[in-house]
């Protein structure tokens, strides 16, 4: 309860604050991409994860706001820097599946806000977990494809650690998969883990999807994920999650 109070306090008093961390195109080196994670520096806790204060978000329907305060700062950075820095640019959201059941939580307002930017629905895209492709609720099949009819990204998050049918990936027309940091972490040439990373790049290509390496954080790991045919790579080996400004700082290196 004392976490809700402070929730709330914080969203009014610029505590909570959204992170980016590179996504970069491993054939190129270019990051053309972000993923957004929300931060809550806390007077006294100190920096609270995510994995700690969105469950009580979700409880308290804090999750509403926000879950729309964070879209309103992705779309506004994501306008600045397809202007400053590449036409392309995406972000990427993450979603909870309580996000997803969620009334309040409406796309016709995401699409709103961005045509008001003049952005199109592509420079978003919402990462979600395996667990939601599995959910049979007609709210979430419904929402899964007005997005991709509104021309938003799906990205499938930790992918491997759950129990996705491949059928859903293909029903859903979703866009990139990315492969978990367990897999990544013990990648060498002859492990078992660079033929399941192999197995994942082929089903992905083969269904026209795009695959980003997450937990990237050495050179090896790095060479051996390109030469797999893996498109894209994140992890600590390009950069940790850093605020707006250092990020563009990475994209710009001038700044
Ligand atoms: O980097 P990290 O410790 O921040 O991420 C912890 C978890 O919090 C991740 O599983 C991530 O998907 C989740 N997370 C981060 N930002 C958001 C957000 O804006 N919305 C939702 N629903 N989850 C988020
Ligand atoms: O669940 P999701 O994949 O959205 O969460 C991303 C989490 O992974 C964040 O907590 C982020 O800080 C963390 N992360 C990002 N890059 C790396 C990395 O290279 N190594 C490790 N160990 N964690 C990472
Ligand atoms: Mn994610
Ligand atoms: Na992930």
């Amino acid at each position: 309860l004392r976490l809700t109070n402070d929730l709330r306090h914080a969203m009014d008093n610029h505590q909570i604050w959204v992170a980016y961390q590179p996504i970069v195109d491993l054939a190129t080196g270019e990051i053309s991409k972000a993923e957004a994670l929300i931060r809550w520096q806390h007077p006294a806790r100190g920096l609270i994860s995510p994995a700690e204060f969105m469950p009580v978000a979700e409880d308290t329907g804090l999750i509403t706001e926000l879950g729309e305060w964070v879209f309103h700062q992705v779309a506004k950075q994501v306008a600045d820097w397809r202007v400053a820095y590449y036409p392309l640019f995406q972000v990427s959201i993450n979603k909870s599946s309580a996000q997803f059941h969620n009334d309040a939580d409406k796309l016709s307002d995401w699409l709103a806000h961005l045509e008001g930017l003049g952005l199109p629905g592509g420079c978003i895209a919402v990462e979600i977990t395996e667990g939601l492709l599995l959910d049979t609720s007609s709210v979430v099949s419904e929402k899964l494809l007005a997005l991709k009819s509104a021309g938003v990204q799906t990205s499938l998050d930790n992918f491997g650690t759950g129990y996705s049918a491949l059928a859903y990936l293909k029903k859903y027309h979703i866009d990139f998969l990315k492969i978990d940091r367990t897999f990544v972490s013990n990648l060498t040439a002859n492990s078992s883990d660079m033929a399941l990373c192999q197995a994942i790049i082929l089903i992905a290509h083969t269904l026209g999807m795009k695959v980003i390496a997450e937990g990237v954080e050495t050179d090896e790991q790095r060479d051996l994920l390109l030469k797999a045919g893996c498109d894209y790579g994140q992890g600590y080996l390009f950069s940790k999650p850093v605020t707006a400004e250092e990020f563009e700082k990475l994209i710009n290196p001038a700044l």
